[in-house]
């Protein structure tokens, strides 16, 4: 074996053990979750920051915590062209072990080899590790990719979380000042001259009917997340009877219906009411308020758009034939992503050369990809998991479609740097 052959072999052992390390990560001793913020998440990019400097990296944390890592490789210093690898290494709740991080750890490999075979290479070398892509804690997500590709928003600041902490005042935790988050518009780390390659779960069932381990991602569904939240009086569940009660659980579950309708209209929209809270929440307490959210997926998002606006409508009027107190808002909206030709031929060429063929394939779930693909060229390497499982503990990818994943972006990468 040559250079770059053992020391894709050691990269490739090393991606399965951290695989196996990260999935113990957690803030939770009975399932998988790594918030923003959380000590998890903290415990995991300290992980990630000393295995990108292994690699031999420059690594950076950011006041949002995401991680990342340089090397320069080019002659022409740290500000020429980078190419960005990685993904998120947050999760959502009862999480599965490869959504996200599966990405990030290919991308500490990639550059391990490199950076181990001296391998001759012309550009400089990036791993990212996305802190919010899923966004639990603040329900807006891709808080981290926006935040390094100049996208941040003031009003994310004001969001709070479950505990009404605002992302402002973490960041007061975190010693980082509003105008560190504010100025970091100015020099974003990823730029238009950049390119990002991302490897990530499929988190659906095409690869695996189709019996091989890798495609490509040619698009990623738009995304609309909406919260919705009833006021009217909790009380003593043996005392009020049904003509006096201001009950919004019923409400809200007429609203709940009118969304699973829409779903079994047609089968291209995507809409789920996956987080549903009911105070006091107490057997013999009529509720007091009841907040559910409400997220959609459409191909585009002028389409998604018009589906969002018709189905508010028909939950305000819902809601004004009752005499609760009603607030609908929009919390998070991002355009769907076509991803760049030229990435996704070239992802396309070395999944041909690694398993003799590929697909092209529609991103239900979103990624970061979509939003640093309104910055730079992007494109996605999917991987095949089992049953087309995902945000469920039983998500399950294979050490050998791991390995295929991690050698078809070495090839990419090397294909790139002697083509572009
Ligand atoms: O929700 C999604 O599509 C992604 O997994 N965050
Ligand atoms: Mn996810
Ligand atoms: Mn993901």
């Amino acid at each position: 074996m040559d250079l770059l052959e053992i020391a894709t072999q050691s990269a490739g052992e090393r991606l399965i053990k951290r695989l196996a390390i990260m999935r113990r990560i957690s803030q939770r001793n009975d399932w998988i979750e790594r918030t923003i913020f959380s000590p998890a998440a903290e415990e995991a990019a300290y992980k990630l920051k000393n295995w990108m400097a292994a690699a031999g990296m420059e690594t950076f944390y950011d006041p949002l915590t995401n991680v990342y890592g340089q090397i320069s490789f080019s002659k022409n210093g740290t500000e020429a062209p980078r190419i960005h690898l990685g993904s998120h290494y947050d999760t959502v709740v009862n999480a599965g072990a490869f959504d996200g991080i599966l990405g990030v750890l290919i991308g500490i490999a990639v550059a391990e080899v490199i950076s181990e075979s001296k391998h001759p290479f012309n550009h400089n070398l990036s791993v990212l590790a996305f802190s919010d892509e899923e966004g639990v804690r603040f329900n807006t997500t891709f808080l981290g990719s926006a935040y390094l590709s100049g996208q941040f928003e003031e009003e994310w600041l004001h969001k709070e979380d479950e505990y009404g902490k605002t992302l402002g005042e973490w960041l007061v935790d975190r010693a980082e000042s509003v105008d560190t988050i504010l100025n970091a518009h100015q020099s974003p780390y990823i730029r238009p001259q950049d390119l990002f390659l991302e490897a990530h779960i499929e988190q659906g069932p095409v690869l695996e009917n189709s019996n091989i381990a890798l495609g490509v991602f040619t698009n990623i569904a738009a995304q609309i997340r909406s919260e919705i939240i009833l006021d009217g009086c909790a009380g003593h569940a043996g005392t009020i009877p049904a003509s006096l009660r201001k009950d919004p659980l019923p409400v809200a579950s007429e609203m709940i219906l009118a969304v699973n309708q829409l779903c079994k209209s047609d089968e291209s929209i995507r809409a789920t009411v996956g987080h549903l809270e009911v105070i006091p929440n107490a057997s013999n307490v009529i509720p007091g308020r009841v907040k559910f959210s409400i997220d959609m997926r459409y191909p585009n998002l002028k389409g998604l758009r018009q589906i969002h606006d018709k189905l508010s409508k028909q939950i305000k009027s819902i809601a004004k034939l009752t005499n609760l107190k009603f607030e609908y808002n929009l919390v998070h909206e991002a355009r769907d992503a076509k991803l760049d030709e030229k990435l996704t031929d070239i992802l396309s060429e070395s999944c041909d050369i690694i398993q003799g063929s590929s697909i092209r394939m529609f991103s239900g779930a979103g990624h970061d990809s979509m939003k640093v693909a309104q910055i730079c060229p992007t494109s996605m390497l999917a991987v095949r998991c089992k049953d087309g499982l995902s945000h469920h503990p039983d998500e399950f990818a294979s050490n050998a479609d791991c390995i295929l994943a991690f050698k078809a972006m070495l090839q990419s990468v090397l294909t790139i740097d002697i083509n572009c």
